[in-house]
């Protein structure tokens, strides 16, 4: 459009505005040109009607987006009045008594926060609190950890898994050489979002073969084998989500020989640390066989699920790097990741979990409740596959006790979760995925009912 035609345009805009207006019904024929009177009024006709409230919105084009696949699960649980509804989605714990959970030593570091005036509400710097940070490296790559004493590790506080995996994406599509990252099929929902907004170029691995309900392991070999070299392996230290799946300590090692024989370099999402075994420890070894080997690895840990801290968002990414100065020049180009995203991490999470991390007793007392946690989902693994099996549910249910974690990946397809959700008021992800961890031993019997039927009478 030209100059002259946009002035136009602008001119008979503003002739229809002025024609469509509605003249203040007390005014004195005010004119367009008279300054607007502004004593003895009613105050509302002070606010000349909105020009735009006269056309349709600015953002009249904006679609209806569709709910999250997974989040969104919780928004139609909540929106369901009956009374026998299960939420089965979102991976968060609940007790016996289906309610959410908040560990008596993370009730006891609050306190302990709260108690302590010298506590301020400052902005922490931008890589987040550095004792968090610290702790965080000691309890992944374990305290004895070569990369650690060799100060070849750059972490910084995040806003949970989520917020790892972003930065540690936008610094190496910033700074990398390869820009593809290959991500298991199938994987978290959120994983191929997150990455091709941080710019990488996404691409799948086999990992999950439906038929025997375990790992593809002949097809994660060959899929990254074929990878160019260099690229991103996206990996679930423990506890895969959505399939429970992990490979054995042998596979790992045949997996790690495989990625550093390739150049490949590993990125890790560790959002389920002790929850898969029980062991903070047993569930790092994946990661730690690739820190002892020397090589370089980035690391996404939360605290969502282990902790319980869910909501205050608190996570760690590290990137462990050959040496140390190259450690700092790292950390270095991660703030300049996090400034403009988010300026720099809040600071209640982080010190709770400092707080429970830096003392003997205080750890200790976490590693207890969080044994507990992973052994009250074993045992609802346990009830739901007594129950199928009692109920003569056809098919092998034997993948309940197998899988590892938060989920059991039942193998029911889309329709048959959309008939338990309509008939029993079950609400799961449509993948057939259920977080074991959302059951009880009251709800076990309603669920096995609703398998059951689903499965004798969805196809
Ligand atoms: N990575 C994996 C493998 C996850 O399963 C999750 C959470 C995250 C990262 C992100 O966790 P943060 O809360 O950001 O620390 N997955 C859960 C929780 C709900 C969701 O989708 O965010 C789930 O139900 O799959």
């Amino acid at each position: 459009m030209d100059a002259a035609n946009v002035r136009g345009v602008r001119r008979l805009s503003t002739l229809v505005r002025h024609l469509i207006v509605p003249s203040p019904p007390s005014s004195s024929s005010s004119s367009s040109t008279e300054a607007p009177p502004m004593a003895s009024q009613n105050p509302n006709d002070l606010v000349a009607p909105s020009p735009a409230a006269a056309f349709s919105s600015v953002f009249a084009h904006v679609a209806q987006g569709p709910e999250d696949p997974i989040l969104g699960v919780t928004v139609a649980y909540n929106k369901d009045p009956s009374p026998v509804k299960v939420n089965l989605g979102v991976g968060a714990y609940r007790t016996e008594e289906g309610k959410p959970l908040v560990l008596n030593v993370v009730r006891k570091a609050e306190q302990m926060l709260v108690n302590d005036p010298s506590r301020v509400k400052e902005y922490l710097p931008i890589t987040g609190l550095a004792d968090f940070n610290k702790l965080s490296a000691k309890l992944i790559f374990g305290a004895d950890s070569p990369a650690i004493q060799e100060n070849r590790v750059a972490t910084v506080q995040c806003l949970s898994g989520t917020g790892s995996l972003r930065v540690g994406g936008e610094f190496l599509a910033r700074h990398y050489h390869e820009r593809t990252i290959y991500i298991p099929l199938p994987t978290w929902g959120n994983h191929p979002k997150v990455f091709t907004l941080a710019g990488l170029s996404v691409k799948t691995y086999r990992y999950y073969d439906p038929a025997t309900r375990g790992l593809n392991f002949q097809g994660l070999i060959e899929d990254l084998g074929a990878a160019p070299s260099g690229a991103i392996v996206l990996l679930h230290a423990c506890a895969h989500n959505p399939t429970g799946v992990d490979p054995t300590p042998e596979q790992w090692e045949q997996i790690r020989q495989l990625i550093r024989s390739k150049g490949l370099l590993p990125f890790f999402d560790s959002a389920y640390q002790g929850f898969a075994s029980g062991s903070l420890d047993a569930d790092a070894q994946s990661v730690r066989i690739f820190v002892a080997d020397g090589g370089e690895l980035l690391t996404a840990q939360s605290y969502a699920k282990n902790m319980g801290l869910y909501g205050e968002r608190v996570g760690a990414l590290s990137i462990v790097c050959r040496s140390a100065d190259v450690a700092v020049r790292v950390e270095s180009q991660l703030k300049l990741v996090i400034r403009p995203m988010y300026s720099n991490p809040p600071i209640h999470g982080a010190s709770i979990v400092a707080t429970i991390l830096k003392d003997r007793e205080t750890y200790n007392e976490w590693t207890i409740e969080l044994k507990a946690m992973a052994d009250r989902i074993i045992s609802m693994r346990h009830q739901l596959f007594d129950a199928l099996k009692a109920r003569g549910t056809p098919g092998d249910w034997s993948h309940i006790i197998k899988q590892i974690g938060m989920f059991t990946f039942t193998g029911l397809n889309s329709q048959q979760v959309a008939f338990m959700t309509k008939d029993f008021h079950i609400y799961m992800t449509s993948d057939g995925r259920i977080s074991m961890a959302g059951l009880s031993s009251k709800t076990v019997p309603h669920l096995a009912d609703a398998i059951h039927a689903a499965v004798t009478t969805v196809n």
